[in-house]
């Protein structure tokens, strides 16, 4: 294969990206090829922001390439003063960050992850198309296999508009798979309008039939964004608390709306990049807003002297915010090169919310003394919650003599070994502790009363005798303070009745272990036993059903024999060698693993119907939730 000498030089361009690739766009997987788009889509906001552009259609065509449209001014055409015979379209594409330089006074901060240019998207490609509108025509470019140029920039008929395409085919030979995902590139361009405001933003994948189409044009930007990210929330108040500050070298945007929960949303933004390590822009705006609140509770005498401070977590409990910040020289620093460094964002997001979200409050004293309101109470649990964990703590110093009296703890001190099983009700507590292996299985009891904590707040819980057997049992600790290498128990075994009091039961303690013991979760250390609902008697033998699809599938099964059925109606009616024989022997019984991700998605609307005040939501949750939650057979 010869290659002509012109396009050695160009090749030389681009050679580095095609020889190390992830360099430039961080991987060859899924998130590098995707990020091709967002490459070409970036330069198109860069238009946007330095107020040429209004609307970027993205578009997966047939055959799997992506075209990306802008109205903005178009790539220039002219020759390149530094080489009088290539234009400056084909040096933008064909070099390496050569788009900045064009760029002049214009307002160039957007930019993907390295800010690498359109020329990576060129070089990583089999094919790429270029059209440009510009100077009163049409022109077009186009490139082969590694950003090749397959002749000049060609002038066609005239045009009115101006604007650039560029369609591109990701290389399959520098990619693991080529395939665009539609809701990756969708949840991207949404996050991209709702950061840019007005600008419109336009997604068609022609791949499926029908055709796939979004539209994203949102006139209240982040604002807009708060309330979509609320939507499925209940909001403390309708507004959407919105602080902005603009100069020469910045521009800072601030949304804040507060709901019934207990997540802290903080979502900051430089350059449209999402900064998930947080940094500078993050610190002044968590600063300001601790100052801020803490000043107008004082001021308007809603917190009282004696009540101490606010801190920061107890204001931003329930709190959904964007910070997106736009300046000229973003620094990216830390692990994933997402923290923002610039020091100048520090000091320019808190003075815009020392100012104006002061403002704002001075306006909306309702929603102001709402805010006060909520994070006094989660002052208020916190310091509950502490002093709960002192009293373990300070229990659990004086070793295994300070075991909680109900617990029959197991002779193995070997955590890998060792069970504990958290049974509901004295009642089954007895059988229990005569059917277990006392070698390696503990039996804590825990009695029906914490039912009674009907709004089971963490803070009461943790108050409560049955949870603080449990806390110095496990021997962790609880929440922050929670050590999983101290853990006393690899298998927590919750071993409840099968009726809606069990299962409210195992709800509050799924919950409980989700908020203060949540690496016991993360390394499936948590089950579910599973007693059986039916005893069968046929002819000599007694045969055990979990639930009422195994009663009917053992009907069917022995149709027209006379079947002698038995149901427990809780733990309380088993005795000691049904419960070994059906749910306690690990020869025999069949645990459940509680699944993470199942408890993660349960658990912000867990919290909020089981926390809140509406005893019917919470009520029906729990019915339908905690025998319905899948977890997984092990
Ligand atoms: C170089 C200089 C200018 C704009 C662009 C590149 C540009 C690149 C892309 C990529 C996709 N859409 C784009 N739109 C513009 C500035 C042009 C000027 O100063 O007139």
């Amino acid at each position: 294969m010869a290659y002509a000498a012109k396009d050695i030089t160009v090749l030389k361009g681009l050679e580095p990206v095609r020889e190390r690739p992830g360099m430039y766009i961080g991987s060859t997987g899924p998130s590098g090829l995707h990020h091709l788009v967002y490459e070409v889509v970036d330069n198109a906001v860069d238009e946007a922001m330095a107020g040429y552009c209004t609307r970027i259609d993205v578009t997966i065509q047939p055959d799997g390439a992506c075209t990306v449209s802008d109205n903005g001014r178009g790539i220039p055409v002219d020759k390149h003063p530094e080489s009088r015979t290539k234009s400056a379209a084909e040096v933008v594409m064909t070099t390496l960050h050569a788009g900045g330089k064009f760029g002049g006074d214009g307002y160039k901060i957007s930019g993907g992850l390295h800010g690498v240019g359109v020329s990576v998207v060129n070089a990583l490609s089999s094919r790429l198309d270029l059209r440009i509108q510009r100077d009163g025509a049409n022109w077009e470019m186009h490139f082969a296999k590694g950003g090749r140029p397959q002749g000049k920039l060609k002038k066609g008929k005239p045009s009115k508009k101006t604007g650039t395409t560029i369609t591109f085919w990701p290389d399959v030979q520098v990619f693991d798979d080529v395939d665009f995902r539609a809701q990756t590139l969708v949840e991207r361009l949404r996050e991209m309008a709702f950061l840019n405001k007005g600008l419109e933003i336009r997604f068609t994948d022609k791949r499926s039939d029908p055709e796939i189409k979004h539209e994203f044009r949102y006139s209240g930007g982040i604002v807009d964004f708060v309330k979509h990210l609320n939507a499925s929330k209940d909001p403390l108040f309708k507004r959407v608390a919105s602080v902005t500050e603009s100069n020469d070298d910045a521009e800072v945007d601030v949304a804040i709306q507060w709901n019934t929960g207990y997540h802290e949303g903080l979502h900051s933004f430089a350059n449209n990049i999402a900064t998930t390590e947080g940094g500078m822009h993050e610190e002044g705006f968590k600063k300001a807003l601790t100052n801020v609140i803490n000043k107008y509770g004082r001021a308007r005498a809603l917190l009282k002297e004696k009540d101490g401070k606010l801190l920061g977590e107890d204001i931003r409990e329930g709190m959904t915010a964007i910070v997106s910040v736009k300046l000229r020289d973003p620094q990216f620093e830390g692990q994933t090169k997402t923290k923002l460094g610039n020091t100048e964002m520090r000091s320019m997001v808190e003075k815009t919310m020392n100012e104006k979200f002061a403002d704002w409050l001075e306006e909306h004293p309702a929603e102001g003394r709402r805010i006060i309101d909520k994070s006094a109470q989660a002052a208020h649990a916190r310091q509950a919650a502490r002093q709960a964990r002192d009293l373990t703590r300070r229990k659990s110093l004086l070793d295994s003599a300070a075991m909680p009296g109900k617990l029959a703890d197991c002779v193995t001190r070997d955590p890998e070994r060792a069970e504990i099983f958290i049974v509901e009700g004295d009642s089954a507590g007895g059988p229990a502790k005569q059917a277990r292996d006392r070698d390696t299985q503990a039996i804590l009891p825990i009695r029906g009363k914490i039912l009674n904590v009907e709004r089971a707040r963490i803070d009461r819980m943790l108050k409560n005798e049955e949870i603080q057997a449990l806390i110095t049992a496990v021997g962790a600790g609880v929440g922050d303070d929670f050590d999983i290498e101290k853990a006393r128990y690899h298998k927590l075994v919750l071993l409840t009745d099968a009726d809606v009091d069990g299962a409210h039961i195992r709800t509050l303690l799924l919950t409980f272990l989700y908020r203060q013991m949540h690496p016991m979760l993360e390394r499936g250390y948590v089950y579910v036993a599973q007693p059986p609902l039916y005893s069968v008697v046929l002819g000599k033998d007694k045969i055990y059903l979990k639930d009422d699809a195994a009663l009917e599938a053992f009907r069917a099964e022995h149709e027209g024999r006379k079947l002698e059925i038995g149901r427990f109606k809780g733990l309380g009616e088993m005795d000691y060698g049904e419960l070994w024989e059906t749910t306690m022997d690990p020869a025999t019984r069949s645990l459940l693993r509680v699944s993470i991700e199942e408890v993660d998605a349960l658990a912000d609307d867990m919290f909020s119907r089981l926390m809140g005040d509406d005893v019917d939501a919470r009520r029906s949750f729990i019915q339908q939730n905690a025998a319905d939650v899948r977890f997984l057979d092990v």
